[in-house]
């Protein structure tokens, strides 16, 4: 086949070079917020069953929010770092708590 051979002949083909742009998805810090109101224990508490923290990391963290003001309490996907800051403040309202926490890029 004359057509086919032309084609694939050394040379005569066009070269179209792709960047394909892929980019990992953005991480975000979820951030324990200090407050006068909620109880050390409730926030160690949330810490462990919601953030995953071992009884001694829990009160480290909380420790460090309730001198500096906030603290970190993990790291996760947009959606993940969503549902975890909305599951503490569900938690918190039903015990009367005004705990809050918030979301940056990290
Ligand atoms: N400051 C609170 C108290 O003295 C304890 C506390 C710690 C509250 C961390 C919120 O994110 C927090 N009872």
């Amino acid at each position: 086949m004359p057509m086919e051979s032309e084609q694939s002949s050394p040379g005569t083909g066009t070269v179209t070079e792709e960047r394909v742009k892929v980019k990992r998805p953005r991480k975000y810090k979820v951030i324990l917020l200090n407050d006068d109101y909620t109880t050390m224990d409730f926030v160690v508490m949330i810490l462990e069953t919601i953030f995953g923290k071992s009884p001694a990391e829990a009160v480290q963290i909380m420790l460090n929010v309730h001198h500096k003001g906030k603290g970190l309490c993990g790291v996760y996907s947009k959606e993940i770092a969503e549902a975890k800051i909305e599951a503490v403040h569900r938690k918190a309202r039903e015990e009367g708590f005004p705990l809050r926490c918030t979301m940056e890029p990290e």
